[in-house]
């Protein structure tokens, strides 16, 4: 074992298959993708874009479940190795004093990071029919606070980082509009007690031909020896569409509005057809990843197509050699 890059715990009973021979991509795919079928509950059209954290001895998580009506909600789910889960039927509903806020609209695209002793919940809000970002927090997986918005509408891809920075909370968003956004950049706020948001700082815009039209943070950025490493999606537009695919950039530590290196390929893009055809056709969008310091282990969990869940892997330091060098 060479130089140790993720500043983090050990997580030997992560999902994990080595690289299949032949392949030279820096990410490769779970052989059995997708992890996660649409219909795993009896009311889901499609369980996808979700999040996943090591729980106890497993595997906790929160899923984005569109019902056979289309609404989109949050689910809960447990999981003993992190890729057969136990998803609840019934859609989280959040406890909150002020109905105001509470008032269930939509939720979709959630991300789930632990901070301390509790597990926050971010998702996209639909406040008055506007999305934002919602915030909550459980300790169990059983009971979920919902706390205030973070941010006005309109915004989403609300990212937590994994602990306080210079003692403040601190949140990667993307203000959008109430449609399917044609433009988006990543931002940074910070919180002294998670409620009251500030300090934004701009992180980065599109950039390359694969993420002309928006890019927006993926899972929770992972402490590395280089900087924060955080893989975000990025959208073009083609003659078909918006097509969904993902890359890598590391911000700096004590700072992570200033971004240190970026990739300039995409890691992964909508190629297999459970990635190119579902409800949302050519869509990859990773919302959760864990990670085993040691070893240097990725999984990403991504959404494929907006219908199924997908999981994909890689190594820390060839992660960081492809941003470093591209
Ligand atoms: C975005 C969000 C995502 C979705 C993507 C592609 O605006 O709605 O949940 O995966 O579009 O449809």
């Amino acid at each position: 074992m060479g130089k140790q890059f993720i500043i983090g715990p050990e997580l030997p009973n992560m999902p994990w298959q080595d690289r299949p021979a032949g392949c030279n991509d820096v990410i490769w795919r779970y052989e059995r993708n997708p992890v996660i079928p649409r219909d795993l509950i009896p009311s889901s059209n499609s369980i996808f874009n979700s999040a996943v954290v090591p729980f106890e001895n497993g595997f906790a998580g929160v899923f984005r479940c569109d019902t056979k009506s289309r609404q989109m909600e949050v689910h809960k789910g447990l999981s003993e190795d992190g890729i057969n889960w136990n998803i609840d039927p019934k859609r989280i509903e959040f406890i909150c004093e002020d109905d105001n806020i509470g008032k269930f609209n939509y939720a979709y695209d959630p991300r789930v990071c632990k901070i301390e002793d509790k597990y926050y919940v971010t998702w996209c809000n639909g406040y008055h029919g506007y999305p934002t970002i919602g915030v909550a927090y459980t300790y169990d997986f059983n009971e979920f606070y919902q706390m205030e918005n973070a941010f006005l509408p309109f915004n989403r891809n609300g990212v937590l980082f994994p602990r306080k920075i210079h003692g403040k909370y601190a949140m990667l968003s993307r203000p959008s509009d109430n449609g399917h956004t044609p433009f988006g950049d990543i931002f940074y706020s910070e919180s002294p007690d998670m409620i009251h948001w500030g300090h934004h700082r701009h992180v980065m815009s599109p950039n390359k031909p694969w993420e002309s039209t928006k890019i927006g943070a993926g899972p929770i950025p992972i402490e590395t020896t280089e900087g924060w490493l955080l893989f975000y999606h990025g959208v073009l537009t083609s003659c078909n569409g918006f097509v969904y695919s993902f890359g890598a950039a590391l911000l700096d530590i004590d700072e992570p509005w200033k971004v240190l290196y970026r990739g300039s390929n995409y890691l992964l893009s909508p190629q297999r057809l459970y990635e190119c055809v579902g409800d949302v056709p050519n869509v990859t969008f990773p919302t959760a990843a864990l990670c085993d310091a040691p070893t240097g282990r990725i999984a990403i969990y991504y959404g494929a197509a907006d219908t199924v869940t997908c999981l994909a892997f890689a190594q820390v330091e060839e992660i960081i050699d492809f941003i470093k060098s591209n």
